[in-house]
């Protein structure tokens, strides 16, 4: 019974982690979303009072008085009048806070472009200039401060971005783009999460979205549009050798060299950012070589196969190549 108790316990507390929580608001329109939730609690808990006080009434006073509960008015005025007047309050005033959560920034041009697949996030840098283009996977920088719209769509099955800190959800469909606009009021950084049931691998698809001060938000760009470094020690050329010989560049692309694939994340910067495989490991030299030869045993069904010939060394320096490409 104590286990029992500490397990349910345990598992309640954990939802309260502050990176993924909707009444942890950081952005604009989550703050909204979060209000109308509260709102909506105390409309509830109004209601169910009375429920109960009404409930309470007819069990135990006695019976000469318990009439009053069976009155003609109180049932007409609790079950007609009452319901009425309450929803047409929470509904209204749910019409009037949606109203301002969409399409609010009809001037703003797209900034970013995020493209679900099984089981990652393509992010695409756009803006008006072609030439300053960039992918990055499975993280979403955003300036605090000023709303970014973005576009999403998939290339494969319905998946769904949601973000839970800074606004609500957003399907992406293939052959249709949508829309939303995230504005991050404080720096900081949340996770997100596949929430539509995408295939084996739908719970191994998170994002993180760091938010940054507007200046140093253009100090990353600046950086993420630089092609990949040179590889600078004799360790970590080998390993670039490798990952040309083997049939790494088939599906990625690293900007600068002559790897070009698209089907699989972007590894121009992969040593920058913190994830791998979509929030599954943290980007160290180890993980990345686990990934590199066992990625079919650590996200079973991905579209990357594992690749368990390379001897050692080359496994080590692939790695460590990888990690160079900050
Ligand atoms: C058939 C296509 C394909 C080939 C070949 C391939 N990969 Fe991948 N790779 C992928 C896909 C798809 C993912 C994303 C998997 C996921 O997260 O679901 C990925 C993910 C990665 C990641 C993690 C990137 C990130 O930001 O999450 C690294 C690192 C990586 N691959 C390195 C390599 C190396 C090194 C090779 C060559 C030895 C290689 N890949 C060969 C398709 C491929
Ligand atoms: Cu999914």
């Amino acid at each position: 019974m104590v286990r029992a108790l500490s397990l349910l316990l345990t598992m309640l507390l954990a939802g309260c982690v502050g990176e993924q929580h909707v009444l942890q608001a950081t952005g604009i329109e989550a703050q909204v979303i979060a209000r109308m939730w509260w709102i909506m609690l105390a409309g509830a808990i109004v209601v169910l009072a009375l429920v109960v006080a009404v409930l309470g009434y007819g069990l135990f006073r006695p019976p000469e008085r318990r009439v009053h509960v069976a009155a003609g008015p109180l049932i007409f005025g609790g079950g007609v009048v009452l319901p009425v007047v309450a929803l047409t309050a929470l509904l209204s005033y749910t019409l009037y806070a949606s109203s301002g959560l969409r399409g609010a920034h009809p001037d703003l041009p797209v900034e970013i472009e995020v493209i679900g697949r099984r089981w990652w996030w393509d992010v695409h840098y756009v803006g008006e200039d072609p030439a300053r283009h960039f992918r990055t996977a499975n993280e979403l920088y955003l300036p605090t401060g000023s709303p970014t719209r973005i576009r999403v769509r998939s290339v494969d099955v319905i998946h769904s971005f949601w973000v839970p800190n800074l606004a609500g959800k957003i399907d992406l469909l293939p052959g249709r783009s949508n829309e939303i606009v995230l504005h991050p009021t404080t720096t900081g950084v949340s996770r997100g999460q596949c929430a539509e049931y995408c295939g084996a691998q739908h719970a191994n698809m998170a994002l993180h979205v760091v938010a940054l001060e507007p200046e140093a938000y253009r100090a990353w760009l600046e950086r993420q549009r630089q092609p990949a470094a040179e590889p600078a020690e004799p360790f970590t050329r080998l390993g670039r050798e490798v990952f040309m010989r083997a049939a790494c560049a088939y599906c990625h692309a690293v900007r600068g060299s002559h790897a070009g694939g698209l089907s699989g994340p972007d590894l121009t910067h992969v040593g920058s950012r913190r994830w791998i495989a979509a929030g599954m490991l943290p980007t160290t030299r180890g993980s990345l070589a686990g990934w590199i030869a066992h990625a079919q045993q650590i996200k079973p069904g991905n579209l990357m196969p594992s690749f368990a010939a390379f001897s050692g060394e080359e496994l080590r320096a692939l790695a460590a190549y990888m990690e160079s490409l900050q």
